[in-house]
């Protein structure tokens, strides 16, 4: 794989209403994020993917954007954007802006205009007619009536986003004038929102019944977005040293392939969800059981099928999901099965993505009471589930487990008022559980979660073939345990992780005896062939 900047760093995402409040108000913002950058240096991270702040009225927190070239009041001001750039610079750590086109907010000028059918605006959207049959991904129709229009307008999210029309070259140019703006602004790159939805099929047909997101297969990795996104290539992108990852629900290996592809390179990279379907039927609120299996086997299958021909991006949290610790870690081994989930994921080939939080081991916040849920999307499933007749208790459990605010509520930093994170009242409740689990109490132990992160970094950095090297798997069939190699001409690393509560045997490894252990989350290694239960081992020919 040829080398660069993006694949050798590593990506802190902030979710800025949540990581740090400067001025009382409860809401996080820019300051308050330049006031930790000494944190996110002593982490070791190297570029930070910034979720929205741009001028919002915030239906879907910033997702939902009025003005791509204002920051939202809450977060501050454009000097406060431009300053979090340079300093962040001086750090040597690079910026990725939320890139949210596939929709604006209906707030946006735009639309207004568009509604009034002023020129050039009246054609910036989809508007029709007959409304067609899609359902939306936030639950409900996705096409929405309009009366000034006396026309129905598509939205594939909130009905206060509608969806841009794509097909519109004006459009196409609005969106290249935003991409400018920010890289000229010295952004580094761009995290580009739902990518794979924006072409939809001409005539926007009705479509085939289905559960869930009917319509889908008009606008998912439409073919009439391979010119849209080279467009933005040609004119755009390559003409600076910045990288894009796409969010791209709904691709296997090859279609994302269609798009990164070291051969065609429209994006760089894509987040895939594959893996985030290890506890439920693809679509979330269909739970099932976790299965170390269903983790192993997508993760694998895409180390394998982009293997040689496209990046990887790493990650197992985001700000739309539950926390990874109680998804697929276990509680009673709190701080083994978090980092054996690191293992896990860090050391494949790829880009790592660590998610607010994540790195000092935060928790579903699990909150018992609706009211407790700010996020809009938890708001519409737990209307929409009580209107198919299913008990507000199922409902609630549902939320519990799956609802994106167990992701959002405010970063812990240490055990005093609001885990350090406002003075002021906070826009979504902490979970309880920030006086033992914070930033300080991961400082101040030898063993936390947090060193074993930065641990990890720092032989990310020392090791290319972390980075770069080939993936293999080993013994994929054994149930228990997650082991793969990765080498290239000059070394060979060994990744062995129990994914169970159980110690088990690992006899087959102990050729591994001559070679030096660089990482393990347990104090010894008492016996080389038994793994403790979620133990994590990395291993390098010496
Ligand atoms: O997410 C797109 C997306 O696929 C999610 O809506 C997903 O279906 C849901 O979060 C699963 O719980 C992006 C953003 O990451 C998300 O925050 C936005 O709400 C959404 O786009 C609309 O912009
Ligand atoms: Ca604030």
């Amino acid at each position: 794989m040829k080398h660069s900047w993006y694949k050798e760093g590593v990506v802190y995402q902030i979710y800025p209403r949540s990581f740090q409040d400067s001025n009382a108000d409860g809401i996080g913002d820019l300051k308050g994020i330049i006031s930790r950058i000494d944190y996110l240096k002593s982490l070791g991270i190297s570029i930070i993917w910034l979720s929205p702040v741009y001028e919002s009225p915030n239906d879907d927190n910033g997702y939902d954007i009025s003005n791509y070239k204002g920051i939202l009041k809450e977060f501050g001001t454009m000097e406060d954007m431009i300053e979090l750039i340079r300093i962040l610079h001086v750090n040597n750590i690079k910026l990725v802006m939320d890139l949210v086109v596939n929709h604006t907010s209906d707030e946006h000028p735009w639309f207004q205009a568009s509604l009034k059918q002023e020129k050039p605006y009246d054609d910036y959207y989809y508007w029709e007619k007959k409304k067609r049959n899609w359902t939306s991904f936030f639950g409900g129709e996705a096409w929405s009536y309009k009366e000034e229009r006396d026309e129905y307008f598509l939205h594939l999210f909130s009905k206060k986003q509608p969806d841009l029309n794509w097909n519109n070259p004006l459009v196409r140019e609005e969106v290249k004038n935003i991409m400018r703006f920010w890289l000229d602004l010295g952004v580094d790159g761009f995290r580009c929102d739902v990518i794979n939805l924006i072409a939809k099929a001409d005539g926007l047909p009705n479509g085939k019944w289905s559960p869930i997101l009917r319509g889908r297969e008009h606008y998912m990795n439409h073919p009439k977005i391979h010119p849209y996104l080279q467009e933005l290539k040609n004119d755009v992108l390559s003409k600076y040293n910045c990288f894009t990852v796409g969010e791209t629900a709904f691709v296997t290996p090859e279609t994302a392939l269609s798009y990164i592809d070291e051969n065609v390179r429209e994006l760089d990279m894509v987040f895939q969800f594959e893996h985030m379907a290890a506890d439920n039927y693809f679509v979330k609120w269909f739970i099932r059981k976790f299965k170390p299996m269903n983790l192993k086997k997508p993760l694998s299958k895409w180390q394998n099928g982009l293997l040689g021909r496209g990046w990887n991006s790493l990650y197992l949290e985001n700000h739309d999901q539950p926390r990874s610790i109680s998804r697929f870690g276990d509680m009673n081994f709190y701080t083994e099965s978090a980092t054996m989930l690191a293992t896990m994921i860090y050391f494949q080939q790829g880009t790592p993505f660590i998610y607010q939080g994540q790195e000092i081991g935060m928790v579903n916040a699990a909150f018992e009471n609706l009211d407790d849920y700010q996020d809009i999307e938890t708001k519409n499933i737990f209307k929409l589930g009580r209107k198919l007749g299913m008990s507000k208790k199922r409902m609630m459990k549902k939320i519990k487990m799956m609802s994106r605010d167990n992701a959002r509520t405010p970063m812990q930093w240490n055990d005093s008022l609001n885990a350090g994170f406002s003075q002021g009242e906070p826009w979504l409740k902490l979970n309880p559980n920030y006086k033992n689990i914070n930033v300080e109490s991961n400082q101040s132990d030898k063993n936390s979660i947090l060193k074993y992160y930065q641990d990890i970094i720092k032989l990310r950095k020392k090791y290319s073939v972390i980075v770069y090297g080939d993936y293999q798997d080993i013994e994929f069939k054994n149930r228990k345990l997650y082991a793969y190699s990765r080498e290239d001409e000059s070394n060979q690393i060994t990744v062995i992780c129990n994914f169970s509560n159980q110690p088990i045997s690992i006899k087959n490894f102990e050729y591994l005896k001559t070679e030096k252990c660089i990482l393990h989350n347990y104090e010894n290694i008492d016996n080389l062939s038994v793994l403790q239960p979620y133990e994590a081992r990395v291993y390098i020919k010496k």
